[in-house]
């Protein structure tokens, strides 16, 4: 089969190369806590940004030309596959994630956009064959076309519910068919721009009831795979209904939803949020629902989601951290949810962001795993809580206190002796490691 790409097999080099085209910290075979780095590392490519995107803004045309380019939109797609395969094993990345309308196009009526699914998912399972690639995830996209353009689930026109619910069940039957591990539901437009003519209770009860069909169906086909819904604040709509990781919990312990969803959670959505990228993977993780993650990273100059390539090695230290102390993410792995820039136009471009930001993350993981191995946080969180483990802390700690025993307690010992947070020296530690590591 003719090449796409005009670079070659990407190895890893070590620290010390100079070669761009090289990986310093993935070394896939290495070790570390036990387990392969390509097994804490389930790196995903996005179908929607590398194969799809091509560098249109709001203000301005495609710059960017790709070798599997086509007029016939369904001879693109094909060569889509055979280029995303290319790419993928140059890159040593096992995994990939798609939207239904990524794979296939989206053709004049639905009968025939579902064949062309079909057709598509069809010749990605075949030339998948005797590859070490799978499919980490499949989402439908209900936000693009204009019949969502009030929300697909939380429309207020029943006959867009419908066809949302029409994609979803194709989606997942694709994803069944392609082995996807996972399935994941970002709620597009699923939130509203003003309460003037929005009905939020009747929108949020027809969210969950599709959530609810969603589940049963994938009971129903037998699919092998982990619901996530993936949290996100804002965009398109002004209050998107699943804002943060808690608000999203809120919901699902609402509708009685909460054992069979767990969260997909993306960098740029935490900060557009107000949160951290490792706020929002810790609240997971307390809750049993860290599922899988969307890799990449917010401009903070900037107030939308940029979806950029990860580079930023405190945050990537600090998410692999939460990752080690989740057990690892079960099912989910890391999709690079992330695009190259408008003017990073070349294919050279796509190869460089992708090395870039699996450095970050193994990097990221080697200093993760010295911080997990030394407890360096967790002694210092052990002693600074140690007021609970005895006398009427303990009390406290096992909820088996009354408001009067308190209030006598705090008549006899009124003096409250506080210690340090000692946060700079904590972050003059992280920064040690770091350097170190
Ligand atoms: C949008 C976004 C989506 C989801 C999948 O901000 O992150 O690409 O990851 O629909
Ligand atoms: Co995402």
């Amino acid at each position: 089969m003719k090449e796409f790409f005009n670079v070659g097999k990407i190895n890893y080099e070590g620290p010390k190369s100079n070669n761009h085209l090289a990986f310093k910290y993935y070394n896939k075979d290495e070790v570390i806590l036990g387990r392969k780095m390509s097994e804490h590392l389930k790196f995903a490519l996005s179908w929607w940004h590398t194969l799809c995107a091509k560098g249109s803004d709001q203000f301005g045309e495609n710059t960017m030309q790709r070798p599997f380019d086509k007029e016939d939109l369904m001879k693109e797609a094909f060569a889509k596959v055979d280029a995303a395969i290319e790419f993928m094993e140059k890159l040593g990345i096992e995994y990939y994630c798609f939207h239904d309308r990524d794979l296939a196009p989206e053709m004049p009526t639905l009968e025939e956009s579902n064949h062309a699914l079909d057709e598509v998912s069809d010749y990605l399972k075949k030339r998948l064959e005797g590859t070490n690639i799978k499919c980490l995830w499949g989402t439908a996209n209900c936000f693009n076309n204009k019949r969502y353009l009030a929300g697909a689930a939380t429309s207020p026109q029943s006959s867009a519910f419908a066809y949302a619910a029409a994609q979803i069940k194709k989606a997942m039957d694709t994803t069944k068919k392609l082995g996807g591990t996972n399935y994941v539901f970002w709620g597009g437009r699923e939130g509203y721009d003003t309460l003037l003519n929005t009905d939020t209770k009747l929108e949020l009860d027809n969210y969950a009831t599709m959530l609810r069909l969603a589940r049963d169906y994938k009971e129903k086909i037998g699919l092998n795979a982990q619901l996530l819904i993936e949290p996100k604040p804002k965009e398109p709509t002004k209050h998107q209904y699943d804002f943060d990781v808690q608000t999203v919990l809120s919901f699902l312990y609402k509708y009685g939803l909460e054992k069979d969803f767990k969260m997909n959670i993306e960098a740029n959505h935490a900060t557009l949020a107000g949160h951290n990228f490792n706020h929002e993977l810790n609240i997971a993780r307390i809750n049993g629902v860290l599922g899988s993650i969307d890799a990449n990273q917010g401009d903070m100059l900037l107030g939308w989601d940029t979806d950029q390539f990860p580079t930023n090695i405190y945050d990537a230290t600090l998410a692999m951290y939460e990752v080690l102390l989740n057990g690892g993410l079960g099912s989910g792995g890391l999709n690079f949810d992330s695009k190259v820039r408008r003017q990073s136009f070349t294919d050279e471009d796509l190869f460089l962001a992708y090395i870039s930001g699996m450095d970050t993350f193994a990097k990221g993981l080697r200093i993760a795993a010295k911080l997990y191995e030394d407890k360096v946080f967790e002694k210092f969180k052990e002693q600074r809580y140690s007021s609970y483990n005895d006398g009427i802390g303990k009390k406290i700690r096992e909820g088996s206190i009354t408001l009067e025993e308190l209030s006598d307690y705090a008549l006899k010992h009124s003096d409250v002796k506080n210690e340090s947070g000692r946060q700079e020296m904590l972050e003059l530690i992280l920064n040690q490691y770091i350097f170190n590591n």
